[in-house]
């Protein structure tokens, strides 16, 4: 037993993976109740994917493989140190996982292959189905019980030599391997994550408010970014790494042996020109982002976000990309156009939102103009243009 754990250790490591740990296959109990918490909580509204009886399926291995007796649990990092993360005026921030290509892809690409090794090692087929992020399985549950890391505060698995910059993923397995012990190790009396998550949304240790997470707000959210989390989301335009960024472990962090491709569309510092990506077409976005996780935002939410991004940078270069947004997009970009008009607050953008004001005919855009022109006209005399 112990001489086929080395084995698998070793092979995946070879198969891509940066980190490599076992564990059994029972329910996970605990998490199971954490998450049905947070559900009947509120915490995970905005997911209507992310159901009860997801929770219980993907809490209990022998419900997805019948018959598993271990989960050999991966990490794979995406740390690139060579990004710089100055951000320049008139561009917005992507979340370091997604500047490599589709990891989903990638790992499963690399977990067939670790299986497929490994029933020709044993010369029989293996029993197996594996998960990356978008199965029922709780992920970061697995990791923490293999003791691939431990629980951040943040709600992120830290891992002592990568950091919390890893990728998750499980083959669950009906072969009787020795589970590793989980990790002692805990963040101690460290809350830098709580303390500058920007939305306050690490609501107590390790409970995430998903509502209030810039990386819903960016990625997940279909619908219109609530008013109030507009200025907070800042420049990031897909995702957010504030936590992970300013958290004391990441400084040593490890770089991937066998590090995923990095993203062409996107520049070497992780950022997006705003007002390219309001002059996208759907067509032009699919083959600029096809492959990549920025796809799962669609055209009309990158819009969106670039939008509020430009409006956070009070960047007057962007006022005539906004302008033909809010003559020519989709009702959804063009609200989050004229929030971004107000807050720019230029003669120009000020002039449009007025016009836009007779001639706009969607109820939802005109209730933003309107919002964005009451802003402005309460605002006081000396920050007016
Ligand atoms: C839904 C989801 C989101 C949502 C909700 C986030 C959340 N915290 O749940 C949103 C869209 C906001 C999101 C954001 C991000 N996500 Co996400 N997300 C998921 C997904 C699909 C499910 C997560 C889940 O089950 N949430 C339910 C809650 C209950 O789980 P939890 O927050 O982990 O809570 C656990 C702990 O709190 C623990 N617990 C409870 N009480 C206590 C008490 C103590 C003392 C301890 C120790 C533990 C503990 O038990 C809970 C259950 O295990 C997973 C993939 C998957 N299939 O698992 C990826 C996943 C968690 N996401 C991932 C990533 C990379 C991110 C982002 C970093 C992306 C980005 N840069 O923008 C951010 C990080 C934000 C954050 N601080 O969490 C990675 C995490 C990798 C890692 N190293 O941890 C995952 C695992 C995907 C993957 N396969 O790699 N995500
Ligand atoms: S990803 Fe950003 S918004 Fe979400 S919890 Fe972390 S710091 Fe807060
Ligand atoms: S910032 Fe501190 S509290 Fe937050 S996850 Fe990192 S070590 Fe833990």
């Amino acid at each position: 037993m112990q001489d086929l754990k080395d084995y698998i250790k070793s092979y995946a490591i070879q198969c891509g993976f940066d980190l490599v740990r076992i564990t059994g296959a029972e329910e996970f109990v605990q998490d199971r109740e954490a998450a049905l918490t947070r559900i009947k909580d509120g915490q995970m509204d905005g997911l209507p994917w992310f159901t009860e009886s997801r929770v219980r399926r993907g809490s209990d291995p022998q419900e997805l493989l019948p018959g598993a007796r271990s989960i050999v649990c991966l990490g794979l990092s995406y740390l690139d140190l060579k990004e710089k993360e100055q951000a320049a005026s008139g561009q917005g921030k992507v979340a370091r996982y997604a500047r490599v290509k589709d990891y989903h892809r990638a790992m499963k690409r690399r977990m067939k292959t670790f299986v497929r090794g490994l029933e020709e090692h044993l010369e029989s087929p293996v029993g197996a189905k594996w998960y990356v992020d978008d199965g029922p399985m709780l992920d970061r549950a697995a990791a923490a019980r293999s003791g691939l890391g431990w629980f951040g505060k943040s709600t992120n698995i830290l891992t002592p030599s990568h950091g919390s910059w890893v990728l998750l993923g499980q083959v669950i397995t009906d072969l009787e391997l020795e589970p590793d012990p989980p990790l002692k190790k805990t963040c101690g009396s460290c809350v830098r994550c709580i303390d500058d998550c920007p939305t306050g949304a690490i609501v107590a240790p390790f409970v995430v408010d998903n509502a209030r997470c810039i990386s819903y707000q960016t990625i997940e959210n279909r619908g219109v970014i609530p008013l109030e989390m507009r200025p907070l989301i800042g420049d990031w335009v897909f995702g957010c790494d504030i936590c992970q960024d300013v958290c004391p472990v990441n400084r040593k962090a490890e770089t991937p042996q066998q590090p995923i491709r990095n993203v062409e569309a996107i520049g070497p510092s992780g950022q997006l020109d705003l007002a390219g990506l309001l002059a996208l077409t759907e067509e032009e976005f699919r083959s600029r982002f096809q492959g990549t996780s920025i796809m799962r935002a669609k055209r009309v939410g990158l819009q969106k976000n670039a939008c509020v991004a430009l409006g956070n940078n009070r960047d007057e270069a962007g006022v005539p990309a906004l302008i033909s947004t809010l003559k020519t997009a989709e009702p959804l970009v063009r609200g989050h156009a004229a929030w971004a008009l107000g807050q720019i607050a230029t003669l120009e953008s000020i002039v449009s939102l007025e016009q836009s004001s007779t001639s706009e005919t969607d109820p939802y855009v005109l209730e933003e103009i309107e919002t964005a022109l009451k802003e402005y006209r309460e605002r006081p005399a000396m920050s007016k243009v």
